[in-house]
């Protein structure tokens, strides 16, 4: 460092030193000269400064919430806590936008708006330095809100906030005082002429006697006291940032997971026929590879919950309350069911679903064991992370293969799928039965509860609807005329498909053919073999399940209970 604190300690005011030392010709006030140059270099230094503060200040946060806890980083709670408020509206057209990057959308909107508010900030502090001060404070307030009203706050959560504010005020105190100095010498109207007495002191040893010191060599010397000071923040704020980063990503209880060991099931699924999968480029597999399921949920940080510590607790309108341990979980007797998970926020023809193996812990039992109370018509499941949701009580006593399932495609369950354990119950959507990382299931009723969706709008009875998809030809590309494979897979779970029907060109519909299917639990495949020929064509698929019901033809959005309409691919077939 260059600079020398009580060289900018003399600086802090102008006003303070006698007016025959101020340089400058005109000094109104306090503060910045309004001379011409002299402004926009201190915007200059300030944005830089405003910048350097938050990038520290962040970077030590997310050192701090590393090398703690990942959930006591301010970024990701004022994340969470936008996602929270932000109405559903909103949600959803950031996720047509965004898609599956909606997330990163979402820091990278929190980060410039930061970075927007520290700039505004930094000029502050150029002027007065309690300004720039104090919006740090705001924003450190911000945070610790955030991180302290989040439903799984631990105190110790709140000194990643704390320390990174702290770290950023002494970032922008040093930032200030070099960028003052900086900014007064190159002011200086006359060569040769101290930007005041006190400040001649010489910071290095370089250099001839303070008073001869010409003002183009102040000016040099202090912008690299300026390019020091700062690179040393930048360089400090990223080095941090990064090394939190990966602190918070080394998955705590991944370890733990490869180590758990998945007992057989009591009651395992029938095995899977070869005429379950039809083999048809480009059509879904009939098992949906973890790798590639979808993910649905609120979590900004993927909950990290150890299964040494899990405990699920069954309680409300119950004979008697539950305890169990993730260890108890895996000595009950296990059963195995194939069952499709689609989200109720899949538009017609999307791709919010996924076809699993799941194995766990029928619930049926366990509520059969704690007794459920006459009235009660609601489970109301809560995650780690205070996300709820509420599923039927008359659903998961009905025989279903209501889960708590434990493992997934014959492994222990992926940590972003809800690891250790997560609910499962065939012919509901997500949103209303799936609560991953789930500790605890209240008996209780409809009209005394609401899950975490349903308070923002979405139907609390939420059956999901029978649909179909397309899967291939999927309209990219420009097809041969002749034989062509239209295929896609076509869901009613828990009521299964009994048939599928395509057409062209709103023509008379054609029966496809149906893949085999291991129960009413599952999507089903289905193909139809088209004679195309040359010109644009549009593919058009419904599905009928056991019911005798035909998915209609209504076009809905996903909201409030889950998208209607027949899918659509348009083709255009060579000549
Ligand atoms: N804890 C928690 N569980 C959750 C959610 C959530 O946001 N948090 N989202 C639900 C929704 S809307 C869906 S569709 C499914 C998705 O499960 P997946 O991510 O394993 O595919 O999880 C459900 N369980
Ligand atoms: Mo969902």
């Amino acid at each position: 460092m260059t600079t020398q604190p009580e060289r900018s300690d003399n600086r802090r005011s102008d006003t303070q030193r006698p007016r025959s030392e101020q340089s400058g010709t005109e000094r109104p006030g306090s503060g910045w000269s309004r001379r011409e140059g002299r402004g926009s270099v201190g915007r200059v230094h300030g944005i830089v400064a405003g910048l350097l503060t938050a990038a520290v200040a962040l970077g030590v946060a997310q050192l701090v919430a590393g090398v703690t806890r990942p959930e006591g980083s301010p970024i990701v709670a004022v994340g969470r806590a936008v996602i929270d408020i932000t109405p559903r509206p909103v949600t959803d057209l950031a996720i047509k936008v965004f898609g599956t990057h909606d997330k990163l959308a979402l820091l990278t909107i929190i980060v410039v708006v930061l970075a927007v508010c520290a700039a505004g900030f930094g000029i502050a502090a150029m002027n007065r330095l309690e300004a720039g001060l104090t919006g740090l404070a705001v924003f450190a307030a911000i945070g610790l809100l955030a991180v302290a009203t989040r439903p799984d706050f631990t105190p110790g959560e709140v000194a990643p906030t704390l320390l990174g504010a702290a770290v950023g005020a002494y970032t922008l105190v040093r930032l200030a005082r070099v960028a003052r100095y900086q900014v007064g010498a190159q002011a200086s109207p006359q060569v040769g002429a101290p930007a005041s007495p006190e400040v001649g002191a010489p910071a290095s040893s370089e250099g001839g006697g303070p008073a001869a010191r010409p003002a183009a060599q102040v000016v040099r010397h202090d912008r690299r006291s300026f390019l020091l000071t700062g690179t040393v923040a930048a360089v400090g704020a990223a080095a941090s940032g990064v090394i939190g980063d990966l602190l918070s990503q080394r998955s705590t209880v991944s370890n733990a997971r490869t180590h758990v060991r998945i007992p057989r099931p009591a009651r395992p699924a029938p095995p899977l026929a070869v005429t379950d999968e039809l083999h048809i480029p480009g059509l879904s597999p009939f098992v949906t590879r973890n790798s590639t399921f979808y993910r649905v949920d609120t979590a900004l940080l993927v909950p990290q919950v150890a299964p040494g510590s899990w405990k699920l607790r069954v309680h409300g309108m119950v004979g008697r309350e539950l305890v169990i341990t993730f260890d108890g979980l895996l000595r009950r007797p296990l059963t195995e069911a194939d069952i499709t998970l689609c989200c109720v926020s899949n538009p017609v023809g999307g791709p919010y679903i996924g076809n699993a193996r799941w194995l766990g812990v029928p619930l049926a039992g366990l509520l059969r064991e704690a007794g459920i109370r006459a009235g009660a018509d609601q489970l109301l499941s809560t995650s780690t992370d205070g996300y709820t949701s509420g599923a039927p009580v008359a659903a998961v006593m009905d025989g279903r293969n209501a889960l708590l399932a434990v493992a997934m495609n014959g492994v222990a369950l992926p940590v972003q799928h809800g690891f250790p354990a997560r609910m499962i119950v065939p012919g509901l959507y997500g949103y209303v039965s799936a609560t991953k990382w789930v500790t605890d299931i209240k008996v209780t009723t409809f009209g005394a509860e609401q899950g975490y969706w349903v308070q923002q709008g979405w139907a609390a009875r939420a059956p999901v609807k029978t649909q179909a998809r397309i899967d291939v030809p999927n309209g990219n590309k420009t097809l041969k005329p002749g034989k062509v494979a239209v295929a896609g897979v076509a869901w009613a779970q828990h009521r299964g498909v009994a048939v599928v029907h395509v057409r062209v060109d709103g023509g008379p519909w054609h029966q496809a053919k149906l893949a085999t299917v291991p129960g009413i639990d599952t999507w089903r495949q289905w193909v139809w073999d088209w004679a195309a020929t040359p010109g644009t064509h549009r593919l058009q698929v419904r599905a009928t399940d056991e019911t005798g019901y035909t998915q209609t033809p209504a076009q809905a959005a996903p909201y409030p209970n889950g998208a209607t309409g027949w899918p659509t691919v348009k083709v255009t077939v060579s000549s």
